[in-house]
């Protein structure tokens, strides 16, 4: 198949998980075409049946903001006719699955059909969807897209309850490449951080207020009183000053380190013991399932899809918007009891390894034949004509 991939090209998730969908599918002899305004983060060196074209917006000082829209559409148009795409596979409800519907209409009236399958990963839904003035261009672009599937269970209910959908909207969870995220031995890397045997908490995020980093350093600060611990904060973004801020304000910086964006998040998971993930939202929580791929148990609160993959009791422990008290008790019961650790630690793998890249990458392939299937692609293309 010739696959087109749109998404953010950027470290967040949705950007991860389509740039990793796009190389395993390269790998399995499909060509791939990544059409973004920037060379996505993972796709670093040349692999065969991989392209990439960038779309760059006018440089024009007529306009205050570039007409991006219009740019992707353009680029779409473009390289489906160029490349002959069988299928565009769109990161994002807005504006990515609105512009695929635009270059679709292009195409055809000049006599070409080329389906959209459009992936929602979370964000797209849960806080922009809320914005009222956004919800007519998402529902539209759902209800318009040949395919459309969901990060987790709860993304889908969410979609339906925000959104007038009818349009069939299909799970298929994020994934984990075990080649890249499994425990390895990085003791001196250890040593070095914690010299005195001091447990490692780990959390990885873009540092948005929806991530609750706050809550994170509170959850280390009472865990801090009872087991001797370092905290690691992966990542950056625009809480990071006030979270500074904290840390001097409770006088923990020596214990506390910012580490801003990291390429190599495995060789951290790799010495870590338990992994904070108090987000108030998450559609699915990849982070978190990176650090469960590499035998970190998790300690998440309970919203959106966090319970269909992290398991309370099981591979760490759920616990309520905001309730600090809980997660931090959770986090002392689980690094005081090195056997109860170690069993969270088997679980979290066996529960990572259903999300294995090799049992959830065929379930894009085979939706995508589903939708280049005769039924499917007629009917759609008999309705927008
Ligand atoms: O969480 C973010 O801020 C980034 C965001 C994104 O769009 O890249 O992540 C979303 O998609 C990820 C991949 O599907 C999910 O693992 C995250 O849970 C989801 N974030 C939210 O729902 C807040």
């Amino acid at each position: 198949m010739k696959i087109g991939i749109v998404c953010y090209p950027t470290y967040g998730g949705s950007g991860v998980v389509a740039t990793e969908l796009g190389l395993g599918l390269a790998q399995k002899g499909h060509q791939v075409h990544f059409i973004t305004y920037r060379q996505p983060a993972r796709l670093t060196t040349f692999q065969e049946n991989i392209y990439y074209h960038e779309v760059s917006s006018a440089d024009n000082t007529l306009y205050e903001y570039p007409p991006y829209d219009t740019a992707l559409a353009s680029k779409l148009v473009d390289v489906v006719n160029f490349e002959n795409i069988d299928l565009l596979h769109v990161h994002y409800a807005i504006p990515h699955a609105a512009i695929a519907y635009m270059a679709k209409k292009i195409l055809l009236a000049q006599g070409r059909y080329v389906p959209v399958v459009t992936t929602l990963h979370g964000t797209d839904i849960t806080l922009v969807g809320t914005n009222k003035a956004f919800a007519p261009v998402v529902a539209f672009s759902i209800n318009k897209s040949d395919g459309v599937t969901a990060v987790s269970k709860s993304l889908e209910r969410q979609t339906r309850d925000f959104f007038q959908i009818d349009n069939d909207i299909k799970v298929i969870y994020n994934f984990i490449d075990f080649q890249r995220f499994r425990r390895v031995n990085k003791d001196h890397f250890k040593k070095a951080i914690a010299p005195n045997g001091e447990r490692i908490i780990v959390h990885t995020s873009n540092f948005r207020k929806v991530k609750r980093v706050g809550d994170v350093i509170r959850i280390f600060q009472k865990l801090h009183e009872q087991v001797p611990s370092k905290l690691l904060l992966v990542g950056d973004g625009p809480e990071r000053r006030n979270l500074e801020e904290l840390c001097r304000s409770i006088h923990l910086c020596e214990e506390i380190r910012f580490l801003g964006k990291q390429d190599a998040v495995e060789e951290l998971l790799a010495i870590a013991d338990l992994f904070v993930m108090p987000s108030e939202s998450e559609s699915f929580g990849l982070a978190a399932l990176e650090a469960m791929a590499c035998e970190v148990p998790v300690i998440s609160t309970d919203v959106g899809g966090l319970p269909e993959v992290n398991i309370h009791g099981k591979t760490g422990f759920l616990s309520r918007l905001g309730d600090v008290e809980d997660m931090a008790a959770n986090a002392i019961k689980l690094l005081r009891d090195e056997k109860l650790h170690q069993e969270f630690r088997r679980n979290a793998l066996q529960q990572a390894q259903r999300f294995d890249i090799a049992h959830i990458l065929p379930q894009y392939e085979a939706y995508y034949e589903h939708i280049l299937s005769h039924k499917v692609y007629e009917r759609a293309a008999k309705s927008e004509s």
